[in-house]
């Protein structure tokens, strides 16, 4: 067989292969171009027949026309074998391993309400719930807020009727428990809170851990052993806290409590704005007025109180510089705990 013949046949032979071995219309293309376009290898070897010997010419030619056409025909049919549209998605491997949910974990937020519950939890001390739509009574009149309190407002508090709202702390729980059982009362109640404030420090949902212990003859002190136990508990042994003069409605007297900067030690740094402390509570013994509503006779009981921002003690025992991280919901942050 003369060279040129030998070319045509390769050509053609290659070009059957690869339309055989062709699945989609992407591929099916290509081959098509590589053998059939205009610069093509069998579309090249036709143009080359020119420069043939004249006798050689006519065998060449015909034999050229032949391979061209049969590369067309496969072509074809290999288009018309592709799945279409029409013949709907392709079938479904159910061979094919599922694809296993991913597991998620506690919440930080969560977990430092669990933990701070157990710290007091192991000083005695009961938890205790209650709804988080109250009424105006227990989150506000049986707590001693006055009538023209601001919180009472509508500016601070989120309504859901006339006289219906969010709690705005845990401590109408108290009031309940108070009403249903004599003293002595040792509980915390730990739940979601709501206020209206959204900016870079609020959340309009955040979570308090709140504290009461009615006894006889509770004091001051008392208070102080309790949340100084906790501190040390919560944070790391030997954590000092401080008690700064306050005022809330429900206390009285009130104070602020600190502990000693986590990150200085209470050298002074830039966390603590080099005062050595950093405000975690509030707290006070609890006014005699409230006794009043939940039929405690005052000069038979004394008692302590105290409400905990879990936000803010989870930001200081976990080193979080920003409250929104705890709300936003995104998984990187969320998975380091
Ligand atoms: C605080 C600060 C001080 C508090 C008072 C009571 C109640 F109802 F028993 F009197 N529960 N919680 C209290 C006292 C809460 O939060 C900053």
């Amino acid at each position: 067989m003369s060279d040129v013949l030998q070319k045509i046949e390769d050509a053609k032979r290659d070009a059957l292969e690869a339309l055989a071995g062709a699945c989609d219309l992407g591929v099916l293309e290509k081959v098509r171009i590589e053998f059939l376009g205009t610069r093509g290898r069998l579309t090249e070897l036709a143009r080359s027949l020119g420069s043939l010997p004249p006798a050689e010419r006519p065998a060449a030619g015909q034999a050229a026309n032949r391979a061209k056409a049969e590369v067309a025909g496969a072509h074809k049919a290999a288009l018309g074998s592709l799945p279409s549209k029409k013949t709907g998605p392709p079938a479904l491997d159910v061979t094919l391993p599922g694809r296993a949910p991913g597991r998620g974990h506690e919440h930080v937020v969560g977990r430092t309400m669990d933990e701070i519950c157990q710290c007091f939890a192991k000083l005695g001390f009961s938890i205790a719930l209650g709804p988080e739509v109250e009424t105006d009574y227990y989150n506000f009149e049986a707590l001693n807020f006055p009538a023209d309190h601001p919180a009472r407002d509508m500016q601070d508090t989120l309504f859901v009727g006339d006289k219906l709202l969010l709690r705005t702390h845990t401590s109408p729980v108290q009031i309940r428990t108070m009403e249903k059982n004599r003293p002595p009362v040792w509980i915390v109640a730990p739940g979601k809170t709501y206020r209206r404030d959204d900016d870079v420090t609020h959340s309009p949902m955040f979570c308090q851990v709140e504290g009461l212990a009615v006894d006889k003859g509770i004091t001051m002190a008392d208070l102080k052993g309790v949340l100084t136990a906790f501190a040390a508990d919560f944070f790391s042994p030997g954590t000092k806290i401080r008690l700064r003069p306050s005022f809330f409605p429900f206390t009285e007297p009130s104070a602020e409590v600190d502990i000693a900067c986590v990150l200085c030690g209470g050298r002074g740094c830039r966390l603590c704005k080099e005062t050595g402390w950093l405000e975690l509570l509030g707290s006070g013994m609890v006014d005699p007025a409230l006794y009043g509503f939940v039929g405690y006779d005052p000069s038979e009981v004394s008692g302590f109180a105290f409400g905990i921002g879990v936000d803010r003690a989870a930001m200081l025992k976990y080193g979080i510089s920003n409250i929104r991280h705890l709300y936003e919901g995104d998984l990187r942050f969320l998975r380091q705990f």
